[in-house]
């Protein structure tokens, strides 16, 4: 099932932003768009930079391609945006205040009336807060005050009456200084009957960074409660900081990805979700902030985790990236990945397991099967690790599994699950992987140790996942 089909069952918007040049030249990013999402938002396309690069020149070309585009995809689309105080033309940057108003309303009415009908929702003001939630003073609002906000949404509502009408920022999806003054400026236009219908939570993640999904529900009442609608609107998630391998970057990401979209289905006032991006291959974060990997889609347009987390929460469904099993189990004859710390490793019957693990002639306590985690372990991402373990004729015995770490700060041991192993039955070791890692991660390996020397340890059933029950 697509994304689109999967929001459709919860009657909810998913959208992506859309970029003119690979829109026209790369057939496979078109007809991925067209097929996974409901809605678009042009991502540059209809700043007043690109509309209006002189003062006499008019391009709406780019927009025009990309409305085509979702029209003929049954895409609604985003109107992104009309106030900003970037992307503004450099033309208009050198008037004065007052010339500066004029043009900026001029080129509002013109966009607005050139769209008209054609567009769902616009964010009519971006970004006009300042962290303190207090309304900016730079470049474009270089005026005091609302009033030049309000205006624009007033315009925006006569020229197109049906457009919904939305204020969209970064920084604003949990509560803080910024969201609480938003909240206080637009329950004031509400009550003073400015047309502002939707609130843009813009929602630039970084995995272990900023707010949680329940934050994000707790906000989203708020303006709720206002009679908003609520739209996360421009969706990513950056993972270029954890320290680790790339599947675990990539599961956190979608851990988080999960937790966000399930939170907007269970809001009823919001309505959309949308990714600011198709891939990797196509993402504002690379060029700005540096190489990532933020988006549903990798290099080569292929899913990535975090989409089939996003599917699943609109379908209402557990997170299917608690569910990849990153341990293999052995077989008679293929160890999958496993090795030993002492002896030849033996995989055969014990027990009722069909393939156990049991390392022969042990001459140490700490010899057993070892496995390889580097490509499961990431800085951000709980894992929980577990194995079957037996022992041989005799008295019980202690047993343990033990993650041995090389990485930036050196080799050292941490222990994830300790217990008594008998003869009589299997033992159950399990237990969180809490590692706090630091520079390149050289070495990661689950050992599993064992009575003293001479004793046979037998383990079965290994497991390493995503621990789920951790928060995201
Ligand atoms: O993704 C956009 C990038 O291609 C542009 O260069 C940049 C400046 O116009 O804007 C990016 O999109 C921004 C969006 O319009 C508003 N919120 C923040 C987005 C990321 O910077």
């Amino acid at each position: 099932m697509t994304l689109r089909a999967a929001a459709e069952t919860t009657g909810r918007r998913i959208g992506v932003a859309v970029a003119y040049e690979p829109l026209v030249r790369e057939p496979a990013y078109a007809r991925l768009i067209q097929a996974e999402f409901n809605a678009v938002t042009p991502e540059n396309a209809l700043k007043w930079a690109p509309v209006q690069p002189r003062p006499e020149l008019v391009q709406d070309q780019h927009w025009q391609v990309i409305f085509d585009a979702a029209s003929q995809g049954r895409q609604s689309v985003r109107g992104h945006t009309l106030l900003w105080d970037q992307q503004l033309p450099a033309w208009a940057v050198a008037l004065s205040d007052a010339e500066l108003m004029v043009a900026q309303q001029q080129h509002l009415e013109r966009l607005v009336s050139a769209t008209a009908g054609r567009v769902r929702t616009w964010d009519v003001v971006n970004e006009a807060l300042e962290d303190d939630g207090t309304v900016s003073k730079t470049a474009l609002w270089r005026v005091d005050g609302d009033r030049h906000l309000r205006d624009a949404f007033v315009k925006t509502k006569a020229l197109d009456p049906a457009a919904v009408l939305a204020y969209n920022d970064y920084g604003i999806e949990a509560r803080n200084p910024k969201s609480d003054g938003l909240l206080r400026l637009l329950t004031a236009w509400r009550a003073a009957g400015v047309p502002v219908e939707a609130v843009g939570l813009q929602s630039h993640l970084k995995v272990g960074e900023g707010p949680r999904p329940a934050e994000l529900a707790a906000n989203m009442r708020r303006f709720a409660a206002l009679g908003l609608e609520v739209h996360l609107t421009e969706i990513d998630v950056q993972v270029r900081h954890l320290a680790g391998s790339a599947w675990g970057a990539e599961a956190a990401q979608a851990r988080l990805l999960y937790g966000w979209t399930a939170a907007c289905v269970a809001e009823p006032a919001c309505r959309e979700l949308s990714f600011w991006g198709l891939s990797d291959r196509h993402t504002w974060v690379d060029g700005t902030l540096g190489d990532d990997r933020p988006l549903l889609f990798n290099d080569d347009l292929q899913p990535k985790l975090g989409y089939y987390a996003v599917r699943a929460a609109l379908l209402g469904q557990p997170d299917p990236t608690c569910a990849i099993e990153r341990l293999p189990a052995p077989k008679v004859g293929a160890h999958a990945g496993w090795r030993s710390s002492g002896g030849p490793l033996q995989v055969g019957p014990k027990g009722g397991a069909a393939a156990a693990m049991v390392v022969a002639g042990r001459t140490e306590a700490w010899q057993g099967p070892v496995h390889s985690v580097l490509s499961s372990l990431t800085a951000g991402l709980p894992l929980r690790a577990g194995v079957r373990v037996r022992l041989n004729a005799g008295p019980p015995a202690p047993v343990a599994l033990t993650l041995r770490i090389v990485d930036g700060l050196g080799e050292r041991y941490v222990s994830v699950a300790s217990g008594r192993a008998t003869a009589d039955g299997w033992l159950r070791l399990e237990g969180p992987l809490r590692v706090a890692l630091q520079g390149e991660l050289r070495t990661a390996d689950l050992y599993v140790e064992g009575p003293a020397a001479g004793r046979e340890l037998w383990i079965d059933a290994p497991s390493l996942r995503v621990d789920c029950e951790a928060s995201p």
